[in-house]
């Protein structure tokens, strides 16, 4: 007769106290299992940095729990008998344990909670699958709030996510008098050797254990392991919360969209990556940084920026990846089906700005948001990129990548894939966008003044080339009108240099050729 009362199963992205799973579980009676699982690892091509990552931090956590006094039944990916799936591995532990109940947190992403499902009647025992209570909003919540909606814009939900959490708010006003600064911000940026640097963490004994796991087996995964400084205990992601906030936060609204070479971090948080496995909490995050306006630290520009992306972009991508889910993966309404250049995967292109982000993504597996969205991104969907590789790319590439934050950040946002589902106009630009925002193009061999020829930067070119090919789609869009007329208005000739560059550039991409 088994003693064990309940099985808890917690995932690589599940790596918190408050976890739903763990409600009133008891050390006495209950087992939990962690498996690292080839499955998992092989689904996408997960750079490196991001699987030593994952793996540390839930190899960390199972000690925190057994320091706790919980049994933690943990499958190492080399155990000689991991099964490789997370079935197989709640299989062979049901097998051992006969626990009365199998307890789980609805899986993050679409396909594992699909996987989830069978599970009730393969192990012929009780599964309950409880909400992730870690997002603000449930998945109901947000399917109510677009029924009562014609447009699902963010900066509505964004609202509303302030009401319900108090976040910068004067009783029913918004502090400052407006809900977003974001005016103030979308400032170039300037090399500053002053700039304090994020911390880093030198890895401990299981880490260095993960990290020649993970180089022995996906040596051809994409960066190396030498440079893993990530945080990975709930205690550390609180020390990069802190630095963050102290250092970086004031001046985070000034440089937000600005890209300089030299600097991949800037200002950023470089937090995602802690929020989405569940080190860190994302409500106390924004109280933390909200405390810092309160006592003077930071500006409202600044708090208020970071506080949207993650109350407001954060949980509204989360809420459109469920809404959309399964098949909003195949969006792809201008039908581009051209694969993803070699240089995705070496940064070796003339192009600086691609270069410079791809190289920076294989060095941390991390870029920020304009360098996604307006460099890699914007070049994806001007050369007509399949979206589908490119999704695979950007889960496969960024140590933050989850399926249910990438998806709809690459196949709505990015790639306006979905036909303006989630945007309203796709984010399209030529070099002069990147010229202002960076300090790119000085150094690049191509020149971002000339329009067209050999020598202009590929952007110009490609961008009106975008525009025209995909007039059907895009001419009726009426935030597009003044572009489709500015067209119209060109001399026939101009066109026609636009229209010859952009192909000669294509044609180059196609033949595999140097670009
Ligand atoms: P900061 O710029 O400092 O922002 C603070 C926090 O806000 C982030 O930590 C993050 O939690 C949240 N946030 C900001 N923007 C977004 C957004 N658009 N969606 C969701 N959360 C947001 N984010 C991921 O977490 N995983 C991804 O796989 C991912 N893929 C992306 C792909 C593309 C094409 C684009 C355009 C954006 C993607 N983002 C993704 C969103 C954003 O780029 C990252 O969250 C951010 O760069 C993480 O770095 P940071 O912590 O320094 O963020
Ligand atoms: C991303 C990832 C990787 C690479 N490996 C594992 C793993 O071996 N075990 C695990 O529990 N989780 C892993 N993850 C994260 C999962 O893919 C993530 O928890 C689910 O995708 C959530 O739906
Ligand atoms: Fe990029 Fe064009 Fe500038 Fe070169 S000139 S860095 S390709 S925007």
């Amino acid at each position: 007769m088994s003693t064990v009362r309940n099985l808890i199963f917690i995932l690589g992205d599940q790596l918190t106290w408050s976890l739903s799973s763990l409600e009133a579980a008891d050390p006495g009676r209950d087992i939990i299992l962690m498996c690292e699982v080839i499955e998992e690892a092989t689904y996408a091509h997960h750079h490196k940095l991001k699987m030593a990552l994952i793996f540390s931090a839930m190899r960390h956590f199972a000690i925190e729990l057994r320091e706790k006094g919980f049994d933690v039944r943990y499958v190492h990916l080399d155990d000689l008998d991991n099964t490789g799936s997370f079935t197989g591995e709640l299989d062979r532990t049901v097998a051992a344990i006969s626990p009365k109940r199998i307890i789980v947190t609805e899986a993050s992403e679409w396909r594992v909670l699909q996987a989830m499902k069978p599970w009730k009647s393969a192990f012929g025992l009780p599964v309950e699958i409880r909400p992730d209570t870690r997002f603000l909003v449930s998945k109901q919540d947000f399917q109510t709030w677009t029924q009562s909606r014609r447009a699902l814009t963010m900066e509505y939900f964004y609202r509303d996510m302030r009401r319900r959490t108090g976040l910068l708010m004067n009783g029913k006003d918004p502090e400052g008098g407006r809900w977003n600064f974001d005016a103030d911000n979308r400032k170039p940026a300037q090399a500053d050797l002053f700039r304090p640097t994020h911390p880093r963490f030198p890895p401990d004994a299981v880490t260095r254990d993960v990290l020649d796991l993970v180089e022995r087996t996906f040596p051809r995964n994409m960066g190396s392991t030498a440079q893993f400084s990530f945080a990975v205990t709930r205690s550390d992601a609180q020390k990069a919360a802190d630095a963050f906030v102290r250092d970086f936060l004031p001046d985070f609204g000034k440089t937000q969209d600005a890209m300089l070479k030299e600097e991949p971090f800037l200002n950023h948080a470089l937090l995602s990556f802690y929020i989405n496995i569940g080190l860190l909490d994302p409500l106390e995050i924004c109280r933390m940084a909200e405390r810092a306006y309160r006592e003077g630290h930071a500006p409202l520009n600044s708090v208020e920026g970071f506080i949207r992306q993650i109350i407001g972009w954060r949980e509204y991508i989360r809420g459109i990846y469920w809404l959309k889910m399964p098949g909003y993966e195949k969006s792809n309404i201008f039908d581009a089906k051209r694969p993803l250049p070699d240089f995705f995967w070496t940064g070796e292109t003339d192009m600086a700005c691609v270069s410079s982000v791809i190289k920076q993504t294989m060095k941390h597996a991390y870029a920020h948001h304009i360098q996604r969205l307006m460099v890699v991104g914007n070049f994806s969907m001007l050369s007509g990129l399949d979206p589908y590789a490119v999704h695979e790319w950007y889960l496969a590439v960024y140590a933050d990548a989850f399926e249910w934050v990438e998806l709809p950040n690459v196949i709505g946002m990015s790639q306006f894939a979905d036909g303006g589902f989630m945007s309203s106009k796709p984010y399209a630009a030529s070099g002069a966008y990147i010229a202002r925002m960076s300090n790119y193009c000085g150094g690049c061999r191509y020149d971002v003044s000339k329009k067209s020829g050999k020598d202009a930067c590929p952007f110009n070119a490609l961008y009106w080339d975008f525009i025209v090919r995909n007039a059907d789609s895009l001419s009726t869009n009426h935030r597009l009108a003044q572009i489709y007329s500015s067209w119209d208005r060109m001399r026939p000739e101009t066109r026609k240099a636009y229209r010859n560059s952009a192909s000669t550039f294509l044609k180059k991409l196609d033949d595999g050729e140097r670009v």
